[in-house]
């Protein structure tokens, strides 16, 4: 309510001038600094969009809203800044939660702005179109959830989205619009000062200097010394102070699979090809970014070697994220920036490097095990098998190391993500976490918009399936993206047989011989089939030259992939067979 009588403005006609929930929620936005919106429109959020893109904001309408909300993640991802997801109520919402909750899961500030019903029909129970109590549904699978009911509390609410999701460990929030909110008129002049800017919105938080020197003294300590960089250190945008770590002191580093490309993956000190033997026989392991989940085979058994056999520095904003699996000899809390450069600092003169010997080990094993992949790399046979095929990929990153990388699949995800080299940080996007299929088409969207670079999305011809009607989205706002499908007639191979017989196939298997390139060009992008590594090369290169929607089929042979790609030692059937 207007205080004074100046608060108001008055309109020629003499009546003061209004404001309404959609305008606030807009100017709220636009206030900090959103520039982009995915979304898929609806009832109550259809004139939301309209009225967006009319105030200038660049609003992405998908075909589906788990892809608008993968979209939304990883912009977050990219640019530390929340991605906007917008949807409808109930299924629009539950659709987008997915991509939700995977975001809080990664560590990838989002926040899904959905459109709910009246909350006194749901609360009641009374049956109101899409009816559902959105914001209990979310609170669990997400950093923070708010609701807004009344127009003057729209900026309070966008500012507390933006923080919860950028500040400290970054998240997933979910922010309830309900129908009723946006049709709420208020004074303009009281609407506008409503508003909130949240200044810093993820505040430094410098590491204690206790901690700092508990940190080095540890690393001091060592004889061979291991850094793990994670999806979080390429999140920080260190870039700089992690490579002078790096480089300063000399210690040997094996970037995660969103954390290759942070230092190039052919630099000198990178020991992603001596992986097993780093893990198994390093005396101090320094995390950056990184959690000790079952990617890192929980800090321990077989992989790490004797147990107890070493010491653990762990940099997080999560203080909770220490001890999570094993005892961290020196935890380092604080943001990944300030944590590394008071390392940096501290490093100083009485550094010395890691003794020759670890290096050498490290390198020795790099190079024999670069050798024994080499030649699987170059062969050029019809129908290709994974490496052949990965192997002409893995020359035009080369080529073009300013692209970005989606990748997603059983296979398709484990190979290329240890025969594409990546030589810039943030380049490469996948699974996560999680292993989730689905994000391919919202992540190389997002990266396309995000960062005006190529993208080339290598797609399992399985994990396309979930989200490839976006490739209408992709060729409507004509984004320079080349997605290869790594088509071997399934899920994991193309070979299996129904075990009785009859006419329905077998569970894992897809119709044999598809051409997934003939989807786009139903929308006018470029369809290619690719037979062979130079055929494929070539059409990878056309594409990100010509910068159009290319989607090309990479028929591989159906025989060539092993059951659940690296991972095939988590199905429950492997414990049986280990058993017996
Ligand atoms: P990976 O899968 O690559 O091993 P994880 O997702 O497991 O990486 O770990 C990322 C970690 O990075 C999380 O524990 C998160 O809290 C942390 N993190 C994210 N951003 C920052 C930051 N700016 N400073 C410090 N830690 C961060
Ligand atoms: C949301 C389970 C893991 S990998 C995969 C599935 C279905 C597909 C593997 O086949 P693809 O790759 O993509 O053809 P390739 O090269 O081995 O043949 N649902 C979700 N997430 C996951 N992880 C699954 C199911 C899965
Ligand atoms: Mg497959």
């Amino acid at each position: 309510m207007p205080e004074t009588a100046q608060d108001i403005d008055i309109t020629t006609a003499g009546q003061p001038e209004l404001t309404d929930g959609f305008h606030l929620v807009i100017d709220a936005l636009k206030l900090n600094g959103v520039t982009t919106i995915y979304n898929v429109p609806g009832i109550p959020i259809t004139d939301l969009g309209r009225m967006a893109q009319a105030a200038g904001i660049r609003v992405v309408s998908f075909r589906h809203e788990q892809s608008a909300g993968y979209a939304a993640s990883i912009a977050g991802f990219l640019t530390k800044k929340p991605g906007i997801c917008l949807t409808v109520s109930a299924p629009g919402f539950l659709n987008g939660l997915t991509a939700l909750a995977n975001a809080t899961t990664n560590c990838f500030p989002m926040i899904l702005i959905s459109g709910s019903s009246e909350r006194e029909i749901v609360d009641l129970q009374q049956g109101d179109y899409e009816e559902m109590d959105q914001l209990a549904i979310a609170k669990p699978l997400c950093k923070a959830a708010f609701r807004v009911l009344h127009a003057a509390d729209i900026g309070v609410g966008v500012a507390r989205a933006i923080r919860a999701a950028v500040s400290g460990r970054p998240g997933g929030v979910y922010l309830d619009l309900p129908a009723k909110l946006f049709a709420q008129v208020v004074d303009a002049k009281v609407g506008a000062r409503s508003l909130v800017k949240v200044i810093d919105p993820a505040p430094a938080q410098l590491p204690a200097s206790a901690a700092v020197k508990r940190a080095l003294d540890v690393l001091k300590s060592a004889k061979r010394p291991l850094i793990i960089l994670g999806k979080g250190a390429a999140y920080a945008q260190a870039d700089d102070a992690i490579r002078a770590l790096i480089e300063k002191s000399g210690i040997p580093f094996l970037p995660m699979s969103m954390a290759k490309g942070l230092l190039p993956d052919t630099h000198p000190q990178c020991a992603g090809a001596a992986r097993s033997l780093v893990l198994k026989d390093a005396d101090v392991v320094m995390l950056v970014g990184a959690r000790l989940n079952w990617l890192l085979s929980h800090g321990k058994g077989k992989t790490w070697g004797e147990p107890r056999s070493k010491k653990f520095v762990q940099i997080d904003i999560e203080p909770r994220e220490m001890d999570s699996n094993v005892e961290i000899a020196a935890p380092l809390v604080g943001d990944i920036g300030s944590c590394v450069s008071a390392l940096v600092d501290g490093l100083g003169g009485g550094w010395s490097p890691p003794p020759a010997e670890w290096i050498q080990t490290v390198n020795a094993k790099r190079e024999e095990n670069i050798a024994k992949m080499a030649p699987r790399l170059m062969k050029n046979s019809a129908p290709m098998d994974f490496h052949g095929a990965l192997g002409a990929l893995r020359a035009v990153i080369k080529e073009r190391p300013d692209a970005i990388l989606v990748n997603e699949g059983a296979n398709t995800l484990d190979l290329a993500r240890g025969v594409i080299d990546m030589y810039q940080p943030r380049k490469r996007l996948d699974v996560g976490t999680w292993g989730v299929m689905g994000i391919g088409m919202g992540f190389a969207i997002a990266a396309a918009i995000e960062t005006g670079k190529p993208v080339l999305a290598v797609e399992g011809d399985s994990a396309f399936g979930f989200s490839g009607m976006e490739v209408e989205t992709i060729c409507r706002y004509r984004l320079p993206v080349c997605v290869v499908v790594f088509n071997n007639d399934g899920i994991y191979r193309g070979v299996d047989v129904n075990p009785v017989g009859g006419s329905d196939p077998a569970t894992t298997v897809f119709v044999k011989g598809s051409r997934y390139d003939k989807l786009i060009e139903a929308f006018g992008g470029v369809g290619v089939n690719a037979t062979t590594p130079d055929e494929l090369k070539g059409a990878v290169n056309a594409a990100m030259d010509s910068g159009k929607p290319t989607l090309i089929n990479a028929v591989i042979d159906p025989a060539s992939g092993s059951e659940s790609g690296r991972i095939g030692n988590l199905n429950p059937q492997s414990a049986l067979k280990k058993k017996a």
